[in-house]
Protein backbone atom coordinates (compact mmCIF):
# COMPACT_ATOMS: atom_id res chain seq x y z
CA UNK A 1 0.00 0.00 0.00
CA UNK A 2 1.12 3.57 -0.91
CA UNK A 3 3.27 5.48 1.70
CA UNK A 4 1.67 8.93 0.65
CA UNK A 5 -2.00 7.65 2.48
CA UNK A 6 -3.17 10.97 4.22
CA UNK A 7 -4.35 10.99 7.47
CA UNK A 8 -7.85 9.72 7.44
CA UNK A 9 -7.27 6.91 5.22
CA UNK A 10 -4.51 5.74 7.66
CA UNK A 11 -6.56 6.20 10.74
CA UNK A 12 -6.70 2.57 11.33
CA UNK A 13 -3.41 2.25 11.12
CA UNK A 14 -2.66 5.52 13.54
CA UNK A 15 -4.71 4.19 16.04
CA UNK A 16 -2.75 0.91 16.18
CA UNK A 17 0.45 2.37 16.72
CA UNK A 18 -0.66 4.39 19.43
CA UNK A 19 -1.41 1.41 21.35
CA UNK A 20 1.58 -0.54 19.93
CA UNK A 21 2.72 -0.81 23.12
CA UNK A 22 -0.07 -2.45 25.10
CA UNK A 23 -1.91 -6.12 24.61
CA UNK A 24 -4.85 -5.99 22.82
CA UNK A 25 -7.54 -5.60 25.51
CA UNK A 26 -10.26 -8.87 26.50
CA UNK A 27 -12.90 -9.07 24.47
CA UNK A 28 -15.92 -9.01 26.28
CA UNK A 29 -19.64 -9.12 26.11
CA UNK A 30 -21.58 -5.88 26.39
CA UNK A 31 -21.45 -6.72 30.08
CA UNK A 32 -18.67 -7.38 30.37
CA UNK A 33 -17.72 -11.12 30.47
CA UNK A 34 -14.93 -12.11 29.07
CA UNK A 35 -15.52 -14.21 25.46
CA UNK A 36 -13.62 -17.20 24.67
CA UNK A 37 -14.81 -17.73 20.54
CA UNK A 38 -15.77 -14.86 18.96
CA UNK A 39 -16.05 -16.85 15.05
CA UNK A 40 -18.43 -19.60 15.44
CA UNK A 41 -22.12 -19.92 16.81
CA UNK A 42 -23.14 -22.16 19.45
CA UNK A 43 -24.60 -25.01 17.62
CA UNK A 44 -26.38 -28.46 18.28
CA UNK A 45 -23.61 -30.52 16.12
CA UNK A 46 -21.53 -28.93 13.33
CA UNK A 47 -24.40 -29.20 10.86
CA UNK A 48 -27.28 -28.56 13.95
CA UNK A 49 -28.95 -25.38 14.65
CA UNK A 50 -28.56 -22.56 16.64
CA UNK A 51 -29.11 -22.19 20.36
CA UNK A 52 -31.00 -19.51 22.27
CA UNK A 53 -28.36 -19.71 25.23
CA UNK A 54 -25.82 -18.53 22.35
CA UNK A 55 -25.52 -14.69 24.71
CA UNK A 56 -22.39 -13.77 22.99
CA UNK A 57 -24.03 -13.84 19.45
CA UNK A 58 -27.43 -12.15 20.81
CA UNK A 59 -26.04 -10.20 22.71
CA UNK A 60 -23.90 -9.13 19.86
CA UNK A 61 -27.13 -9.17 16.92
CA UNK A 62 -29.79 -7.14 19.05
CA UNK A 63 -27.10 -4.29 19.49
CA UNK A 64 -26.57 -4.48 15.96
CA UNK A 65 -30.39 -4.30 15.23
CA UNK A 66 -30.10 -1.12 17.04
CA UNK A 67 -27.15 0.70 15.59
CA UNK A 68 -29.48 3.24 13.94
CA UNK A 69 -30.90 6.18 15.53
CA UNK A 70 -32.81 8.82 13.01
CA UNK A 71 -31.01 11.16 10.90
CA UNK A 72 -31.36 14.93 11.11
CA UNK A 73 -34.13 15.42 9.22
CA UNK A 74 -32.00 18.35 7.42
CA UNK A 75 -28.42 18.90 7.72
CA UNK A 76 -28.11 14.54 7.82
CA UNK A 77 -24.48 14.77 6.02
CA UNK A 78 -21.62 16.54 8.08
CA UNK A 79 -18.50 16.64 9.88
CA UNK A 80 -17.03 17.86 13.36
CA UNK A 81 -14.60 19.32 15.02
CA UNK A 82 -13.19 20.38 18.26
CA UNK A 83 -11.28 23.46 19.82
CA UNK A 84 -11.89 26.95 21.12
CA UNK A 85 -13.02 30.49 21.00
CA UNK A 86 -10.59 32.98 22.33
CA UNK A 87 -11.56 36.35 22.88
CA UNK A 88 -9.76 39.22 21.06
CA UNK A 89 -11.93 42.21 21.75
CA UNK A 90 -13.54 43.63 24.45
CA UNK A 91 -17.60 43.81 23.41
CA UNK A 92 -18.69 43.98 27.68
CA UNK A 93 -20.03 47.56 26.80
CA UNK A 94 -22.54 45.29 24.63
CA UNK A 95 -22.97 41.87 25.89
CA UNK A 96 -22.77 40.75 29.66
CA UNK A 97 -22.31 37.07 28.64
CA UNK A 98 -19.21 35.66 30.35
CA UNK A 99 -18.09 34.26 27.34
CA UNK A 100 -16.90 37.92 26.32
CA UNK A 101 -15.81 38.87 29.76
CA UNK A 102 -12.27 39.48 29.46
CA UNK A 103 -9.70 39.83 26.58
CA UNK A 104 -7.76 35.98 26.21
CA UNK A 105 -11.09 34.07 27.48
CA UNK A 106 -11.03 31.42 26.14
CA UNK A 107 -14.31 29.01 25.79
CA UNK A 108 -13.72 25.20 24.35
CA UNK A 109 -16.50 24.82 21.18
CA UNK A 110 -17.70 21.82 18.87
CA UNK A 111 -18.56 22.74 15.01
CA UNK A 112 -21.05 20.93 12.68
CA UNK A 113 -20.40 21.14 9.25
CA UNK A 114 -22.61 20.06 7.09
CA UNK A 115 -24.70 20.40 3.64
CA UNK A 116 -28.88 20.63 4.38
CA UNK A 117 -30.76 18.62 1.90
CA UNK A 118 -28.61 15.37 1.51
CA UNK A 119 -29.34 11.98 3.43
CA UNK A 120 -25.99 10.95 5.35
CA UNK A 121 -24.49 9.28 2.85
CA UNK A 122 -24.77 11.75 0.08
CA UNK A 123 -22.03 13.77 -1.43
CA UNK A 124 -20.27 16.47 0.12
CA UNK A 125 -19.80 19.07 -2.91
CA UNK A 126 -23.31 19.21 -3.64
CA UNK A 127 -24.91 22.89 -4.32
CA UNK A 128 -26.51 23.35 -1.10
CA UNK A 129 -26.20 25.63 1.50
CA UNK A 130 -23.79 24.55 4.42
CA UNK A 131 -24.38 24.47 8.17
CA UNK A 132 -21.68 25.90 10.11
CA UNK A 133 -22.92 25.50 13.68
CA UNK A 134 -21.27 26.49 16.82
CA UNK A 135 -21.22 25.12 19.92
CA UNK A 136 -19.86 27.00 22.56
CA UNK A 137 -19.03 25.02 26.55
CA UNK A 138 -19.65 28.41 28.48
CA UNK A 139 -19.47 28.75 32.31
CA UNK A 140 -23.23 29.79 32.28
CA UNK A 141 -23.81 26.61 30.20
CA UNK A 142 -24.07 25.73 26.42
CA UNK A 143 -24.45 28.49 23.79
CA UNK A 144 -25.08 27.46 20.37
CA UNK A 145 -25.07 29.50 17.37
CA UNK A 146 -26.78 27.53 14.66
CA UNK A 147 -25.88 28.82 11.24
CA UNK A 148 -25.06 28.60 7.98
CA UNK A 149 -22.60 30.03 5.25
CA UNK A 150 -24.73 32.32 3.95
CA UNK A 151 -26.06 35.23 6.35
CA UNK A 152 -29.82 35.47 4.35
CA UNK A 153 -32.36 32.11 4.49
CA UNK A 154 -35.13 31.21 1.80
CA UNK A 155 -38.45 31.95 4.14
CA UNK A 156 -39.10 34.51 6.72
CA UNK A 157 -41.87 33.06 8.32
CA UNK A 158 -41.22 29.43 9.70
CA UNK A 159 -44.84 28.35 8.50
CA UNK A 160 -43.27 27.59 5.31
CA UNK A 161 -40.54 25.31 6.17
CA UNK A 162 -41.44 22.19 6.39
CA UNK A 163 -42.64 22.38 2.88
CA UNK A 164 -40.14 24.41 1.92
CA UNK A 165 -37.88 21.22 3.28
CA UNK A 166 -40.33 18.55 0.82
CA UNK A 167 -38.89 20.79 -2.26
CA UNK A 168 -35.64 20.12 -1.75
CA UNK A 169 -35.69 16.43 -0.68
CA UNK A 170 -37.40 13.77 -2.56
CA UNK A 171 -40.81 13.29 -4.73
CA UNK A 172 -43.78 10.94 -2.43
CA UNK A 173 -43.91 8.81 -5.20
CA UNK A 174 -40.74 8.61 -7.23
CA UNK A 175 -38.16 8.69 -4.59
CA UNK A 176 -36.06 11.24 -6.89
CA UNK A 177 -34.94 14.71 -6.70
CA UNK A 178 -37.67 16.74 -7.97
CA UNK A 179 -36.56 20.00 -10.37
CA UNK A 180 -40.66 20.57 -10.46
CA UNK A 181 -40.84 20.36 -6.56
CA UNK A 182 -37.67 23.00 -6.45
CA UNK A 183 -38.79 25.54 -8.96
CA UNK A 184 -42.61 25.24 -8.17
CA UNK A 185 -41.64 26.50 -4.44
CA UNK A 186 -39.00 29.03 -5.10
CA UNK A 187 -40.94 30.54 -8.06
CA UNK A 188 -43.92 30.84 -5.98
CA UNK A 189 -42.50 32.55 -2.70
CA UNK A 190 -40.06 35.59 -4.61
CA UNK A 191 -38.67 36.04 -0.86
CA UNK A 192 -36.69 32.82 -1.68
CA UNK A 193 -34.45 35.03 -4.45
CA UNK A 194 -31.88 36.05 -2.13
CA UNK A 195 -30.70 33.05 -0.93
CA UNK A 196 -31.73 31.32 -4.15
CA UNK A 197 -29.07 33.81 -5.85
CA UNK A 198 -26.49 33.44 -3.31
CA UNK A 199 -27.39 29.23 -3.96
CA UNK A 200 -26.09 29.45 -8.20
CA UNK A 201 -23.63 31.98 -7.34
CA UNK A 202 -19.93 30.52 -7.18
CA UNK A 203 -20.81 30.45 -3.47
CA UNK A 204 -23.22 27.55 -3.53
CA UNK A 205 -20.34 25.32 -3.88
CA UNK A 206 -17.50 25.97 -1.25
CA UNK A 207 -14.05 24.39 -1.67
CA UNK A 208 -14.60 21.75 1.58
CA UNK A 209 -15.96 23.28 5.03
CA UNK A 210 -12.40 25.39 6.16
CA UNK A 211 -12.52 28.35 2.86
CA UNK A 212 -16.05 29.79 3.54
CA UNK A 213 -17.65 32.09 5.97
CA UNK A 214 -20.48 31.41 8.73
CA UNK A 215 -23.14 33.49 9.72
CA UNK A 216 -25.64 33.29 13.29
CA UNK A 217 -28.01 34.57 10.17
CA UNK A 218 -30.80 35.37 12.71
CA UNK A 219 -30.65 39.02 14.51
CA UNK A 220 -30.64 38.35 17.96
CA UNK A 221 -30.45 40.75 20.79
CA UNK A 222 -27.44 41.67 23.30
CA UNK A 223 -28.08 42.83 27.22
CA UNK A 224 -24.80 44.18 28.67
CA UNK A 225 -24.51 43.91 32.54
CA UNK A 226 -26.89 47.44 33.15
CA UNK A 227 -29.57 45.63 31.40
CA UNK A 228 -29.13 47.90 28.36
CA UNK A 229 -30.38 45.99 24.87
CA UNK A 230 -28.92 46.18 21.52
CA UNK A 231 -29.80 44.08 18.43
CA UNK A 232 -27.32 42.11 17.02
CA UNK A 233 -25.49 39.74 14.57
CA UNK A 234 -23.13 37.26 14.37
CA UNK A 235 -20.43 36.29 11.42
CA UNK A 236 -17.45 34.14 11.32
CA UNK A 237 -14.91 34.83 8.32
CA UNK A 238 -12.76 32.24 7.41
CA UNK A 239 -8.71 32.84 7.99
CA UNK A 240 -8.63 30.39 5.14
CA UNK A 241 -9.70 32.49 2.58
CA UNK A 242 -12.90 31.91 0.81
CA UNK A 243 -12.50 29.35 -2.00
CA UNK A 244 -14.91 27.92 -3.84
CA UNK A 245 -15.01 24.99 -6.55
CA UNK A 246 -16.12 25.07 -10.32
CA UNK A 247 -19.31 22.95 -10.82
CA UNK A 248 -16.95 20.41 -12.99
CA UNK A 249 -14.32 19.88 -10.33
CA UNK A 250 -17.75 19.23 -8.10
CA UNK A 251 -19.40 16.73 -10.48
CA UNK A 252 -16.67 15.04 -10.75
CA UNK A 253 -15.72 14.88 -6.70
CA UNK A 254 -19.18 13.66 -6.45
CA UNK A 255 -18.78 10.22 -7.97
CA UNK A 256 -14.82 10.41 -7.15
CA UNK A 257 -14.47 11.14 -3.76
CA UNK A 258 -18.25 12.09 -1.98
CA UNK A 259 -16.58 12.30 1.45
CA UNK A 260 -14.56 15.55 -0.08
CA UNK A 261 -14.76 17.79 2.49
CA UNK A 262 -15.10 15.54 5.59
CA UNK A 263 -11.85 14.15 4.52
CA UNK A 264 -10.51 18.04 4.12
CA UNK A 265 -11.34 19.04 7.09
CA UNK A 266 -10.23 15.64 9.14
CA UNK A 267 -6.79 16.10 7.45
CA UNK A 268 -6.05 19.56 8.06
CA UNK A 269 -6.84 19.02 11.87
CA UNK A 270 -4.65 15.49 11.83
CA UNK A 271 -1.76 17.50 9.89
CA UNK A 272 -2.01 20.33 12.69
CA UNK A 273 -3.18 22.69 10.25
CA UNK A 274 -5.78 24.13 12.15
CA UNK A 275 -8.54 25.93 10.51
CA UNK A 276 -10.07 28.94 12.44
CA UNK A 277 -12.37 32.10 11.84
CA UNK A 278 -12.64 35.85 12.65
CA UNK A 279 -15.82 36.27 15.05
CA UNK A 280 -17.44 39.60 14.34
CA UNK A 281 -20.40 41.35 15.76
CA UNK A 282 -22.90 43.62 14.02
CA UNK A 283 -24.76 45.96 16.35
CA UNK A 284 -28.24 47.90 15.54
CA UNK A 285 -29.51 49.96 18.37
CA UNK A 286 -33.09 49.62 19.64
CA UNK A 287 -33.59 53.21 17.38
CA UNK A 288 -31.89 52.42 14.66
CA UNK A 289 -34.09 49.44 14.40
CA UNK A 290 -37.76 51.22 14.57
CA UNK A 291 -35.56 53.74 11.20
CA UNK A 292 -34.03 50.89 9.68
CA UNK A 293 -35.64 50.56 5.41
CA UNK A 294 -36.19 47.32 5.96
CA UNK A 295 -37.50 44.80 8.80
CA UNK A 296 -34.75 44.48 10.92
CA UNK A 297 -36.02 40.77 12.02
CA UNK A 298 -36.32 39.64 8.05
CA UNK A 299 -34.28 36.47 7.93
CA UNK A 300 -34.06 36.82 4.14
CA UNK A 301 -32.43 40.68 4.42
CA UNK A 302 -28.67 41.16 5.32
CA UNK A 303 -27.83 44.27 7.53
CA UNK A 304 -25.20 47.22 4.98
CA UNK A 305 -21.91 46.39 6.85
CA UNK A 306 -21.63 50.19 5.61
CA UNK A 307 -23.83 51.66 8.06
CA UNK A 308 -23.61 48.80 10.23
CA UNK A 309 -19.84 47.96 10.05
CA UNK A 310 -17.96 44.75 11.48
CA UNK A 311 -17.34 44.88 15.24
CA UNK A 312 -14.38 42.31 16.10
CA UNK A 313 -14.76 40.01 18.78
CA UNK A 314 -12.57 36.66 18.57
CA UNK A 315 -11.12 33.79 17.00
CA UNK A 316 -12.74 30.53 16.09
CA UNK A 317 -9.86 27.94 16.47
CA UNK A 318 -10.90 23.57 15.54
CA UNK A 319 -7.50 21.66 17.08
CA UNK A 320 -9.23 18.69 17.34
CA UNK A 321 -10.77 15.30 15.43
CA UNK A 322 -13.73 13.96 16.87
CA UNK A 323 -12.62 11.15 18.56
CA UNK A 324 -15.64 8.89 17.54
CA UNK A 325 -17.84 9.87 15.09
CA UNK A 326 -20.83 8.79 16.53
CA UNK A 327 -20.48 9.88 20.32
CA UNK A 328 -19.10 13.43 19.34
CA UNK A 329 -21.10 14.34 15.94
CA UNK A 330 -23.87 12.20 15.00
CA UNK A 331 -25.03 12.76 18.80
CA UNK A 332 -23.93 16.43 18.62
CA UNK A 333 -27.39 18.72 19.03
CA UNK A 334 -27.17 22.04 18.04
CA UNK A 335 -29.79 24.34 19.95
CA UNK A 336 -30.97 27.83 18.97
CA UNK A 337 -32.54 28.26 22.27
CA UNK A 338 -29.64 27.43 24.12
CA UNK A 339 -28.39 31.15 24.92
CA UNK A 340 -26.91 32.09 28.10
CA UNK A 341 -27.49 35.33 30.39
CA UNK A 342 -26.46 38.37 28.03
CA UNK A 343 -27.63 36.51 24.65
CA UNK A 344 -31.46 36.89 23.64
CA UNK A 345 -33.36 35.84 20.53
CA UNK A 346 -34.95 38.88 18.41
CA UNK A 347 -38.51 38.69 17.20
CA UNK A 348 -37.73 37.10 14.31
CA UNK A 349 -40.28 34.52 13.57
CA UNK A 350 -37.67 31.98 11.99
CA UNK A 351 -35.74 32.38 15.38
CA UNK A 352 -38.27 32.00 17.27
CA UNK A 353 -39.79 28.66 15.55
CA UNK A 354 -36.40 26.87 15.70
CA UNK A 355 -36.47 27.83 19.61
CA UNK A 356 -39.06 25.19 19.61
CA UNK A 357 -38.27 23.10 16.94
CA UNK A 358 -34.46 21.87 17.78
CA UNK A 359 -35.33 20.42 21.03
CA UNK A 360 -37.87 19.01 19.87
CA UNK A 361 -36.09 17.15 17.59
CA UNK A 362 -33.57 15.81 19.67
CA UNK A 363 -35.93 14.65 22.00
CA UNK A 364 -36.99 12.55 19.19
CA UNK A 365 -33.69 11.59 18.10
CA UNK A 366 -31.96 11.04 21.14
CA UNK A 367 -34.14 11.21 23.59
CA UNK A 368 -35.65 13.12 26.67
CA UNK A 369 -31.91 12.68 28.38
CA UNK A 370 -30.20 14.15 25.11
CA UNK A 371 -28.51 16.56 27.71
CA UNK A 372 -26.53 14.10 29.32
CA UNK A 373 -25.10 12.78 26.16
CA UNK A 374 -20.96 13.95 27.15
CA UNK A 375 -20.89 15.87 24.15
CA UNK A 376 -24.26 17.73 24.94
CA UNK A 377 -23.49 18.46 28.25
CA UNK A 378 -22.89 21.71 29.84
CA UNK A 379 -19.93 20.47 31.89
CA UNK A 380 -18.41 23.81 32.59
CA UNK A 381 -21.83 24.94 34.44
CA UNK A 382 -23.35 23.34 37.37
CA UNK A 383 -26.98 21.83 36.43
CA UNK A 384 -29.08 21.82 39.12
CA UNK A 385 -32.93 21.93 38.27
CA UNK A 386 -36.32 19.33 39.02
CA UNK A 387 -35.89 17.67 36.36
CA UNK A 388 -35.45 13.74 37.03
CA UNK A 389 -35.67 10.25 35.29
CA UNK A 390 -36.36 9.44 31.56
CA UNK A 391 -34.81 6.76 29.47
CA UNK A 392 -31.03 6.54 29.70
CA UNK A 393 -30.42 8.88 32.80
CA UNK A 394 -26.87 8.26 32.65
CA UNK A 395 -25.89 10.07 36.25
CA UNK A 396 -26.64 9.78 39.57
CA UNK A 397 -30.45 11.92 38.75
CA UNK A 398 -29.31 14.88 41.10
CA UNK A 399 -28.94 11.98 44.12
CA UNK A 400 -31.22 13.14 47.19
CA UNK A 401 -31.69 16.65 46.29
CA UNK A 402 -35.65 17.60 46.32
CA UNK A 403 -37.24 17.23 43.32
CA UNK A 404 -39.77 19.61 43.70
CA UNK A 405 -39.78 23.72 43.64
CA UNK A 406 -40.59 25.72 46.09
CA UNK A 407 -39.12 23.72 49.15
CA UNK A 408 -37.81 24.02 52.23
CA UNK A 409 -34.72 22.36 52.02
CA UNK A 410 -32.10 24.71 50.17
CA UNK A 411 -32.26 23.12 47.05
CA UNK A 412 -31.56 25.21 43.44
CA UNK A 413 -33.06 28.66 43.62
CA UNK A 414 -33.42 31.49 41.33
CA UNK A 415 -31.50 34.64 41.21
CA UNK A 416 -33.55 37.82 39.88
CA UNK A 417 -30.18 38.91 37.70
CA UNK A 418 -30.89 36.44 35.19
CA UNK A 419 -34.18 36.93 34.47
CA UNK A 420 -34.91 37.93 30.45
CA UNK A 421 -35.00 41.61 29.50
CA UNK A 422 -38.61 43.20 29.27
CA UNK A 423 -39.70 44.46 25.62
CA UNK A 424 -42.86 45.41 24.26
CA UNK A 425 -44.96 43.58 21.31
CA UNK A 426 -47.51 44.48 18.73
CA UNK A 427 -50.84 43.93 20.93
CA UNK A 428 -53.17 42.49 17.77
CA UNK A 429 -52.30 38.86 17.14
CA UNK A 430 -53.03 37.99 14.04
CA UNK A 431 -51.60 35.97 10.74
CA UNK A 432 -49.37 38.14 9.35
CA UNK A 433 -48.05 38.24 5.92
CA UNK A 434 -44.70 39.21 4.78
CA UNK A 435 -44.10 38.05 1.93
CA UNK A 436 -45.21 41.35 0.54
CA UNK A 437 -42.20 43.01 2.06
CA UNK A 438 -39.46 44.19 -0.33
CA UNK A 439 -38.15 40.82 -1.95
CA UNK A 440 -35.73 42.58 -4.20
CA UNK A 441 -34.00 45.38 -3.39
CA UNK A 442 -30.80 43.59 -1.62
CA UNK A 443 -30.69 40.89 -4.49
CA UNK A 444 -30.40 43.56 -7.12
CA UNK A 445 -27.48 44.73 -5.27
CA UNK A 446 -26.06 41.32 -5.01
CA UNK A 447 -26.18 40.60 -8.71
CA UNK A 448 -25.48 44.57 -9.86
CA UNK A 449 -22.84 45.35 -6.79
CA UNK A 450 -21.54 42.25 -5.37
CA UNK A 451 -20.89 40.12 -8.26
CA UNK A 452 -18.72 41.28 -11.10
CA UNK A 453 -19.38 40.48 -14.98
CA UNK A 454 -18.28 36.80 -14.71
CA UNK A 455 -19.78 35.72 -11.22
CA UNK A 456 -22.92 36.68 -12.75
CA UNK A 457 -22.96 35.16 -16.03
CA UNK A 458 -22.06 32.00 -13.98
CA UNK A 459 -24.77 32.63 -11.77
CA UNK A 460 -26.94 33.15 -14.56
CA UNK A 461 -25.70 29.77 -16.36
CA UNK A 462 -25.89 27.62 -13.32
CA UNK A 463 -29.22 28.95 -12.37
CA UNK A 464 -31.04 27.80 -16.09
CA UNK A 465 -29.00 24.88 -16.02
CA UNK A 466 -31.15 23.63 -13.15
CA UNK A 467 -34.33 25.39 -13.92
CA UNK A 468 -34.57 23.95 -17.29
CA UNK A 469 -35.14 20.61 -15.48
CA UNK A 470 -39.01 22.12 -14.73
CA UNK A 471 -41.96 22.08 -16.52
CA UNK A 472 -41.69 25.48 -18.48
CA UNK A 473 -45.48 27.07 -17.02
CA UNK A 474 -42.69 27.15 -13.78
CA UNK A 475 -39.92 28.57 -15.69
CA UNK A 476 -42.16 31.53 -17.01
CA UNK A 477 -42.96 31.97 -13.70
CA UNK A 478 -39.20 32.32 -12.00
CA UNK A 479 -37.97 34.33 -15.19
CA UNK A 480 -40.96 36.71 -14.29
CA UNK A 481 -39.73 37.11 -10.56
CA UNK A 482 -36.50 37.34 -11.84
CA UNK A 483 -37.32 40.41 -13.98
CA UNK A 484 -38.43 41.73 -10.83
CA UNK A 485 -35.01 41.92 -9.57
CA UNK A 486 -33.45 43.17 -12.79
CA UNK A 487 -34.51 42.50 -16.79
CA UNK A 488 -30.85 42.04 -17.20
CA UNK A 489 -31.21 38.72 -15.03
CA UNK A 490 -34.21 37.67 -16.32
CA UNK A 491 -32.94 38.19 -19.83
CA UNK A 492 -29.95 36.27 -19.40
CA UNK A 493 -31.71 32.87 -17.75
CA UNK A 494 -34.93 33.31 -20.29
CA UNK A 495 -32.08 33.49 -23.04
CA UNK A 496 -30.33 30.67 -21.83
CA UNK A 497 -33.47 28.26 -21.30
CA UNK A 498 -34.84 29.21 -25.23
CA UNK A 499 -31.09 27.41 -25.72
CA UNK A 500 -31.88 24.12 -23.82
CA UNK A 501 -35.35 24.01 -24.54
CA UNK A 502 -34.76 24.44 -28.06
CA UNK A 503 -32.34 21.47 -27.95
CA UNK A 504 -34.75 19.46 -25.83
CA UNK A 505 -37.70 20.04 -28.14
CA UNK A 506 -34.82 18.94 -31.37
CA UNK A 507 -33.53 16.08 -29.96
CA UNK A 508 -37.27 15.32 -28.89
CA UNK A 509 -37.17 14.98 -25.41
CA UNK A 510 -40.22 14.67 -23.79
CA UNK A 511 -39.05 14.66 -20.14
CA UNK A 512 -37.70 17.36 -19.20
CA UNK A 513 -33.24 16.38 -18.48
CA UNK A 514 -32.39 15.69 -14.71
CA UNK A 515 -30.46 18.58 -13.75
CA UNK A 516 -26.59 17.60 -12.51
CA UNK A 517 -25.96 17.06 -8.38
CA UNK A 518 -24.62 19.64 -8.67
CA UNK A 519 -27.05 21.94 -9.90
CA UNK A 520 -29.43 20.66 -7.85
FE1 LIG B 1 -32.29 24.28 10.89
N1 LIG B 1 -32.87 22.44 11.59
N2 LIG B 1 -34.25 24.84 10.82
N3 LIG B 1 -31.78 26.08 10.08
N4 LIG B 1 -30.37 23.77 10.95
C1 LIG B 1 -32.01 21.45 11.89
O1 LIG B 1 -32.11 20.13 13.84
C2 LIG B 1 -35.27 24.20 11.43
C3 LIG B 1 -32.62 27.11 9.76
C4 LIG B 1 -29.30 24.57 10.70
O2 LIG B 1 -25.03 20.29 12.62
C5 LIG B 1 -32.69 20.29 12.57
O3 LIG B 1 -30.80 18.70 14.95
C6 LIG B 1 -36.46 24.98 11.36
C7 LIG B 1 -31.89 28.32 9.55
C8 LIG B 1 -28.07 23.83 10.89
O4 LIG B 1 -26.51 19.32 13.87
C9 LIG B 1 -34.14 20.78 12.71
C10 LIG B 1 -36.13 26.12 10.67
C11 LIG B 1 -30.57 28.01 9.74
C12 LIG B 1 -28.47 22.56 11.29
C13 LIG B 1 -34.10 22.15 12.06
C14 LIG B 1 -34.73 26.03 10.34
C15 LIG B 1 -30.53 26.61 10.06
C16 LIG B 1 -29.92 22.55 11.32
C17 LIG B 1 -32.51 18.97 11.92
C18 LIG B 1 -37.03 27.26 10.26
C19 LIG B 1 -29.35 28.91 9.60
C20 LIG B 1 -27.60 21.37 11.57
C21 LIG B 1 -31.76 18.11 12.90
C22 LIG B 1 -37.72 27.93 11.29
C23 LIG B 1 -29.39 30.16 10.29
C24 LIG B 1 -27.07 21.39 12.97
C25 LIG B 1 -31.48 18.97 14.00
C26 LIG B 1 -26.12 20.25 13.18
C27 LIG B 1 -30.68 21.45 11.70
C28 LIG B 1 -35.16 22.94 12.01
C29 LIG B 1 -34.04 27.01 9.58
C30 LIG B 1 -29.28 25.94 10.29
C31 LIG B 1 -35.22 19.90 12.19
C32 LIG B 1 -37.81 24.59 11.91
C33 LIG B 1 -32.50 29.67 9.21
C34 LIG B 1 -26.66 24.34 10.70
O5 LIG B 1 -34.51 20.84 14.04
Amino acid sequence: MADNRDKATDQMKIWMQKRSSQRPDQLTTGAGHPIGDKLNLLTAGARGPLLVQDVVFTDEMAHFDRERIPERVVHAKGAGAFGYFEVTHNITGYCKAKVFEHVGKVTPIAVRFSTVAGESGSADTVRDPRGFAVKFYTDEGNWDLTGNNTPVFFIKDAMLFPSFIHTQKRNPQTHMKDPDMVWDFWSLRPESLHQVSFLFSDRGLPDGFRHMNGYGSHTFKLVNADGELVYCKFHYKTDQGIKNMSVEEADRLVSTNPDYAIGDLFNAIANGNFPSWTFYIQVMTFKQAEEFQFNPFDLTKVWSHKEYPLIPVGKLVLNRNPVNYFAEVEQLAFDPSNMPPGIEASPDKMLQARLFSYPDTHRHRLGANYLQIPVNCPYRARVANYQRDGPMCMFDNQGGAPNYYPNSFSAPDTQLQFVESKFQVSPNVARYNSDDEDNVTQVRTFFTQVLNEEERQRLCQNMAGALKGAQLFIQKRMVETLKAVHEDYANRVQSLLNKYNTEAQKNNIHVYSRPTLSNM
